[in-house]
């Protein structure tokens, strides 16, 4: 049940031919064609015959993972719900050690977040007497424009429901105008990289890497990368909640994050073993694991517990539960219990302190403390600040054609903006030809969906 190419492709011409296997995985796509050609059991009241507590749990982390498996009232898999905040718990990663230089404090609005950025531009963040620092980091994926939306209540890269329940693409926003021309005085104002349209991610991870940046957007991964290349700068970066630049809270998008799905089909004896295999890898990966190994135990025990051959079930929320659980060792000092992978990973951070060692500086960057990239995700969940994406499903058929057309359309549109064309004819041109190009075709798909998921 290994998901690559050679998987999907073998998996592709099973369903063409309607010869399956008793169970197997796939992906969104795939589970609609297996549904649409009627075979896939309906395993609705197995759901709730069989599935542990625990599963229910871990499924429901994804308030739309059932749905997303359903079709006209029956459940016709078992989601395993992504990390709902992976794409969707963008930071404002700061370098702390630029703003003790600067004697800064963090920003807590916008104005103020655009005052640091300027700051980091003209006044020597780090020190060396020449000019020779970004403001705010941006490459040619446009990163940081969608966080910078949020901070204004926008979401550009995912749909969005009005109070009549009428669903729309948010990257059509009127008001994303302002905010782009913003970004736009940026730009002009070099406190972005002149050079960042002929940067992929990639490429501007040099600017990075060579101590340029000291303000980036990203996921809670990204001391992982790219954060991780500026390790030879002594660069302490620190994960902020995002500012707002309203007098409302910032919101985050969230884009639907249930990617997989387990299917069973009708020459299946006992239709309830996907359930069952999802309970006994959830007991033997993570509640066993809880109840047999003594806290603070070996920390090479990680790794013998985590996972098993074949089949594996992972609670959306494990990441965030181990930095929580060692951010709270840490602030209380509580006698609480922390599992193999709490141990191994606080041993893995504290190598950075003693060897400048490069998976301790992602770790601690990502799950070390307050400001860690996992802490924020945290926060903005404690504070309800997540916007879900009102599709959660499959691309629609439309959206399998068109989609990544109209997608570049947006990033070409928005690149234009930011680098001096005029905003309101620019845009304007922009949604009509969005429309004219399959958008309109897609959103009334969308409707359709919402409609009859949640009307
Ligand atoms: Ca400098």
């Amino acid at each position: 049940m290994v998901a690559n190419a050679q998987y999907e492709t073998k998996l592709n011409l099973s369903i063409a031919s309607g010869d399956l296997p008793d169970y197997f995985e796939c992906n969104g796509v795939q589970l609609r064609n297996v549904i649409e050609a009627g075979l896939a059991v309906d395993m609705t009241d197995l759901y709730d015959q069989y599935a542990s507590d625990f599963l229910k749990e871990c499924v429901a982390a994804d308030p739309n993972a059932l749905t997303s498996a359903s079709s006209e009232g029956g459940l016709y898999a078992l989601p395993q719900p992504g990390e709902p905040y992976r794409n969707g718990g963008t930071s404002m990663y700061l370098r702390s050690d630029w703003m003790k230089q600067l004697g800064k404090e963090a920003p807590k609005t916008a104005d103020e977040l655009i005052e640091l950025a300027y700051a980091f531009l003209n006044d020597d963040p780090d020190g060396n007497g020449e000019k020779d620092t970004f403001g705010l980091y941006m490459d040619n994926d446009l990163n940081g424009v969608n966080a910078f939306a949020n901070m204004y209540q926008l979401h550009p890269n995912i749909w969005v429901v009005d109070d009549q329940g009428k669903v729309s693409w948010g990257g059509l926003d009127e008001g994303m105008k302002p905010v782009l021309e913003k970004i736009a005085k940026l730009y002009a104002d070099g406190v972005i990289d002149h050079e960042f349209t002929v940067k992929d991610p990639t490429k501007a991870s040099e600017d990075i890497a060579a101590g340029k940046h000291g303000l980036y957007f990203g996921g809670w991964s990204a001391g992982y990368w790219p954060l991780n290349l500026s390790i030879p700068n002594d660069a302490d970066w620190e994960a902020y909640p995002l500012v707002s630049g309203t007098d409302q809270p910032a919101t985050l998008s969230a884009p639907f994050a249930t990617t997989r799905y387990y299917v069973t089909t009708e020459s299946c004896k006992n239709p309830e073993v996907v359930i069952n295999l999802a309970n006994w890898s959830l007991d033997s990966g993570y509640v066993q694991k809880l109840q047999l190994i003594e806290p603070r135990e070996d920390p090479t025990l990680h790794g013998r517990m985590n996972g098993y051959a074949g089949f594996q079930y992972e609670p959306a929320y494990k990441n965030l539960d181990i930095q929580q659980r060692l951010l709270k060792w840490q602030q209380t000092g509580d006698d609480i219990q922390l599992w193999p992978d709490d141990m191994d990973n606080w041993n893995t951070q504290q190598l950075f302190y003693s060897d400048h060692d490069q998976n301790g500086f992602s770790h601690k960057v990502t799950f070390g403390n307050e400001h860690s990239g996992l802490s924020t995700v945290q926060y903005y969940m404690d504070n309800q600040m997540f916007v879900d994406d009102a599709y959660a499903a499959a691309p629609t058929e439309s959206m399998t054609e068109n989609w990544s057309t109209l997608l570049a359309l947006q990033n070409e549109t928005y690149t234009k903006i930011i680098t001096g064309e005029p905003v309101d004819a620019t845009f304007d041109a922009f949604v009509d030809q969005w429309k004219a190009a399959g958008g309109d075709q897609i959103t009334s798909e969308i409707n359709e969906w919402y409609a009859a998921n949640h009307g």
